[in-house]
């Protein structure tokens, strides 16, 4: 019996080991928030083709953040301790994520940082780009303009869009701000656009798409309406606690007329949505919307089913796994965070996606694996990647394939314990 026992445990481990990444090594850096992955558009080598950035920040007024990089991460796989992360930007106040502006906004590499939230003293957002194409990363905000209202407006992502046809690429954004005494919040979506002279010096215009849909995560999205497939806006809402996807009938894509633009809630009534992403998650063809729910108690995430029609027709829930808890002890802590759908093995796509999601409040990571290939089969296994229990906060994750191995890389940063751990889904290095 116990050697069977031994066999089965063994075997057991065997599998899982394919389903979760093993771990590289962890580098020490000062309190990682969000980490994401930025692409250069022509790498010298495959494992100079990204760098990763990540915000980090600390709870306490008048003492500013910063936005870390570690460029070309893929050249530094073999000493991960080794790693000592540069500083991209400075004098920011509790940075959320750090993203990727793509390389056509400015004809240039640079990095958009939005910032902010409900912290006292670190409640005052704002939006800040970042020429990254010298040494030393040059700033710019483009929300605090002289004569722009001065409310305490927090920003967590952006999406880059032609609004208004004029060649600029502009910024859609969500923003949102709680009275301090009532905790009332209000939420906007609002465009900010591209000026004529030069954006680094020059006020980009804001102005309103719509008021209490979101204002924190946008995220961009391709759905079919009859046979068109429309770039939309996907909001999950964590004030609002509704999703809703956003899109234009105008036929050039603009934005800029109130008239063209709708939206239109697809999910409510599960808590606070944090984030979501249109993939397609069970290789039928047709997009899926995979979103989380943050909680303090009994967090979930789900995936939506797309009807063939995103503007009229019904979604389909599916619930993937729930029961997730915060074990920060801080107030309006939640599990889970963010989530994303990837390949542990960039050049076999045929198969279902994995998914990787951070615990946030949870001190934890996690994989979920399809249980099958089948179609109607949404039912996933759930694989702790990473706990390091109670008291601790996680960041977001990041993945991409940095050393060009065809395996994905996952990035998952400790605040707490203030560490960036590494994980591969490559054969192991030996010594
Ligand atoms: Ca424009
Ligand atoms: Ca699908
Ligand atoms: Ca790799």
């Amino acid at each position: 019996m116990v050697v069977t026992w031994i066999l089965v445990l063994s075997l057991g481990l065997a599998v899982q080991g394919q389903k979760l990444p093993h771990l590289v090594g962890s580098f020490a850096a000062d309190t990682p928030g969000f980490t994401n992955l930025y692409e250069h558009r022509f790498p010298k080598n495959p494992k100079e083709k990204y760098s990763l950035i990540f915000s980090s920040f600390l709870p306490v007024p008048f003492v500013s953040d910063q936005i870390l990089a570690v460029k070309h991460i893929g050249k530094f796989l073999g000493n991960v301790g080794a790693i000592k992360p540069g500083v991209l930007a400075d004098d920011l106040t509790w940075p959320r994520e750090p993203s990727q502006i793509p390389y056509e906004v400015f004809e240039k590499e640079a990095v958009c940082s939005p910032y902010g939230f409900l912290v006292p003293g670190k409640n005052d957002g704002s939006i800040e780009i970042i020429d990254v194409s010298g040494d030393k990363g040059k700033q710019y905000d483009i929300v605090r303009q002289p004569g722009v209202s001065a409310k305490d407006w927090f920003f967590h992502t952006v999406v880059w869009k032609d609004v208004n046809g004029d060649g600029r690429i502009d910024i859609i954004t969500a923003r949102a701000r709680q009275e301090l005494f009532t905790g009332i919040t209000e939420t906007e979506v609002l465009w900010l656009e591209h000026p004529t002279g030069n954006p680094f010096t020059q006020p980009w215009k804001q102005r309103s798409i719509a008021k209490d849909v979101a204002g924190v995560f946008i995220r961009e999205a391709q759905l079919t309406s009859n046979f068109r497939t429309y770039n939309t806006i996907i909001t999950p809402g964590y004030f609002t606690q509704k999703l809703s996807i956003f899109w234009t009938e105008n036929i050039q894509e603009r934005w800029d007329s109130p008239a063209d633009v709708n939206h239109r809630t697809i999910d409510e009534g599960l808590g606070k949505y944090f984030d979501a992403q249109v993939v397609d998650m069970n290789n039928d063809g047709k997009p899926d919307v995979l979103f989380t729910i943050n909680a303090a108690e009994n967090g979930s995430i789900w995936i939506l089913e797309t009807p063939d029609d995103f503007k009229t027709g019904t979604f389909i829930r599916h619930k993937l796994a729930d029961g997730f808890d915060s074990r920060s002890g801080l107030m309006g802590g939640g599990n889970p965070g963010s989530m994303k759908a990837f390949y542990p093995n960039e050049r076999d796509t045929s198969k279902k996606p994995y998914i990787m999601m951070s615990g946030d409040d949870g001190g934890t990571a996690y994989i979920l694996t399809p249980k099958s290939e089948r179609k109607d089969d949404w039912e996933y296994e759930l694989h702790t990647m990473l706990d390091e229990g109670e008291g601790v906060i996680i960041g977001k994750l990041s993945a991409a394939d940095v050393d060009g191995d065809g395996y994905t890389e996952i990035f998952a940063s400790s605040y707490t314990n203030e560490k960036v751990h590494v994980y591969s889904y490559g054969p192991a290095r030996k010594g």
